[in-house]
């Protein structure tokens, strides 16, 4: 505890700022963290696990090399040389992609030493359960949840039925031992004898726990510590609102807490430590995976938006289902998460189309759902009520300022604004890092 700071250094320190996904995902998190960690000292990590996928293009160096870089687990702030990265207590962590992703960051000329921290608290995701994951969605057959397959929700169940191993436990290596081996013959007895190294896996993470060492820290201390010296920390959502254990569409979620909750549990902070909540929103709807997704365009112009937004996983390559705008979800997801400002991304990928929609309400047999249905067997018959825009039918790419988009193009931003009386502070106009206006 000694390194603990006092609660009242840390509640004076600085506040958290958290980037959230709004929606079911890759709203394009990535280049706004990339965007704000240009000013933070650090970018923290308090959920999920490697099923994450954040796209960040820089150009690097004195040549300026066009870059991409991918990032599942890792905190994609680690582009900014002079921040650390901090993966907290509620992240899952496999640890050959932990370094998987850290080598490879490294051969693209990213100096990490001595800025990448690991909490001791943190749950390890074994191959077993990337395995277990497999196989349970097998056995869902036609109802299976599409998950990434990284072994996410059998890592947290682990977790919640308290047999889990954490990152702590690999400095303990015969308890580890004990535990691990318990913990694969549930599954065995579970699912049945699958092809699995017990005893080399357990060894694997003997050498694994040396090489991890440097990067471990007590989680708490760390991020308390950091608020105490007024250090800037981004915290950066993984998945998003739509995915939250609680509050997404159950069961087609993520297994972790993926809403601002997830920043207080995940990190060990009270919510009066937390400031700035940046919603990132894309000008339309994409979802991976199953479930009811109600403004689903099958049709051509969902193809369009596939194409014309590139949208397939960066995770798994898997292609995103596509449709319109819905303000249902988007009122529904502000109300959970309260955000301060949203941050609207592509909106360029609308600039051909001739109309666009923006979904308002739902409806059931005639009359208006009051919120946004838990059971899913209502949100998949819903009757959607849409709003119905012109388009703009030009290319925004090149505006720098909220003035220089076309007038209906700000109407559409205005529409959305008003409707959430939630202040779109970010507006994406291309996938670039310059592609973004900043509306002061
Ligand atoms: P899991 O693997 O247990 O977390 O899957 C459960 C559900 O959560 C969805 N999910 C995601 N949806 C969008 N993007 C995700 N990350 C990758 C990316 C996805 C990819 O950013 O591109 O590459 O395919 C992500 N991770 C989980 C998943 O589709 C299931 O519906
Ligand atoms: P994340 O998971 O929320 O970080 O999002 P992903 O990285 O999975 O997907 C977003 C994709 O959209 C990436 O390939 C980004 O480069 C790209 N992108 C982000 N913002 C914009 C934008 O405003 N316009 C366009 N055309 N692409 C964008
Ligand atoms: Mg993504």
């Amino acid at each position: 505890m000694a390194n603990l700071p006092k609660p009242s250094d840390s509640a004076k320190g600085a506040k958290l700022s958290v980037l959230l996904g709004t929606q079911w995902g890759d709203e394009g998190k990535g280049k706004l963290s990339d965007i704000l960690c240009q000013e933070m000292d650090v970018c923290a990590r308090c959920a999920g696990g490697n099923n994450a996928g954040h796209t960040i293009v820089v150009n690097m160096g004195p040549e300026k090399v066009k870059t991409k870089f991918d990032f599942h687990l890792l905190p994609s702030g680690l582009v900014n040389p002079n921040c650390i990265g901090f993966i907290g207590s509620g992240v899952v962590v496999h640890v050959p992609s932990f370094f998987a992703e850290f080598d490879a960051l490294v051969k693209k000329g990213l100096n990490c030493d001595n800025r990448l921290f690991i909490s001791d608290r943190a749950h390890l995701v074994f191959d077993f359960h990337q395995v277990v994951d497999g196989l349970k969605e097998v056995e869902l057959g036609g109802s299976s949840i599409g998950t990434t397959k990284k072994g996410i929700g059998p890592a947290y169940s682990s977790k919640a039925s308290r047999s889990g191993l954490r990152v702590h436990h690999l400095y303990d290596h015969d308890t580890f031992a004990t535990k691990f081996r318990k913990l694969v013959d549930g599954r065995f007895k579970r699912y049945g004898h699958f092809e699995y190294d017990t005893e080399g896996e357990i060894a694997r993470y003997k050498a694994f726990a040396e090489r991890l060492r440097p990067f471990v820290v007590d989680g708490v201390s760390f991020i308390h510590a950091m608020l105490a010296q007024n250090r800037r920390v981004l915290v950066e959502g993984a998945n998003a609102l739509m995915l939250d254990l609680d509050f997404g569409t159950y069961p087609f979620v993520t297994s972790s807490s993926t809403s601002i909750g997830g920043v207080c549990t995940g990190l060990g902070v009270p919510p009066t430590a937390i400031g700035q909540i940046y919603g990132v929103a894309k000008a339309y709807t994409t979802r991976v995976g199953g479930g009811p997704f109600p403004t689903e365009l099958t049709d051509e112009i969902g193809v369009h938006l596939q194409e014309v937004g590139a949208e397939w996983g960066v995770t798994t390559g898997r292609r995103r289902r596509c449709g319109w705008l819905d303000l249902v979800v988007l009122r529904y997801s502000t109300l959970i998460n309260g955000y301060t400002s949203l941050n609207l991304t592509k909106l360029d990928v609308l600039d051909q189309l001739k109309e666009i929609k923006i979904a308002i309400s739902y409806k059931v047999n005639g009359q208006e759902l009051a919120s946004f249905p838990a059971d899913l067997d209502i949100l998949a018959n819903v009757e959607v009520v849409y709003h119905t825009m012109p388009g703009w039918e030009q290319d925004i790419s090149g505006c720098q300022t909220f003035e220089e988009l076309p007038k209906k193009c700000q109407e559409y931003v205005e529409y959305i604004e008003e409707f959430l009386s939630c202040r779109i502070e970010y507006i994406g106009v291309g996938a670039g890092r310059e592609s973004m206006i900043h509306r002061k």
